[in-house]
């Protein structure tokens, strides 16, 4: 059968081939790069390393405080909140990155959990209006607190690399 061919036609099979062989290739990278990306644990897929963190926030008689306010965990461990309220009226809590909203009921405790799966600097606040500061006994330094002032931030660390 080769010998029928003509010259042109070798060089359109020899073309034709090298477009075949450079197609083959590319599906090649692409699908290892898929695969790549599978195996690899990606970071675009939410991080859960299995870690439980407990920890233990109490809302000052009085203060409009979450104590402690500045809270920092890493990412993808299981963050158990223990939320003690010494106040004889409701708070809440909200952390609208994780999805946590809930109400402290007066003199209670409650528990929240979420898996912390993404990096980042997040605030968390009193998501219950629960008045203010009306008289001079729960002045703070001079200052009169109340539910706009009851925020705190919580940091997580990233655990991969990239950042
Ligand atoms: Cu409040």
């Amino acid at each position: 059968m080769a010998n029928l061919l003509h010259k042109g036609d070798a060089i359109f099979y020899y073309r034709m081939n090298k477009y075949i062989i450079l197609g083959i290739v590319l599906v090649a990278l692409i699908g290892a790069g898929i695969a790549f990306r599978y195996f690899s644990g990606d970071e675009r897929k939410p991080l859960d390393t299995g870690i439980v963190r407990e920890i233990t926030i109490t809302t000052k008689k009085d203060q409009w405080k979450f104590e402690p306010d500045d809270i920092t965990v890493n990412q993808g461990d299981k963050i158990v909140l223990t939320i003690i309220n010494e106040d004889i009226y409701d708070h809440g809590i909200a952390i609208d990155a994780f999805g946590v909203s809930e109400r402290i009921p007066a003199l209670g405790t409650i528990k929240v959990s979420f898996v912390a799966t993404q990096p980042g600097e997040f605030p968390f606040y009193c998501s219950v209006p629960c008045g203010e500061c009306e008289k001079k006994s729960c002045e703070i330094n001079g200052a009169r607190r109340g539910h706009i002032d009851q925020v705190g931030k919580l940091h997580v660390k990233s655990m991969t690399t990239t950042e």
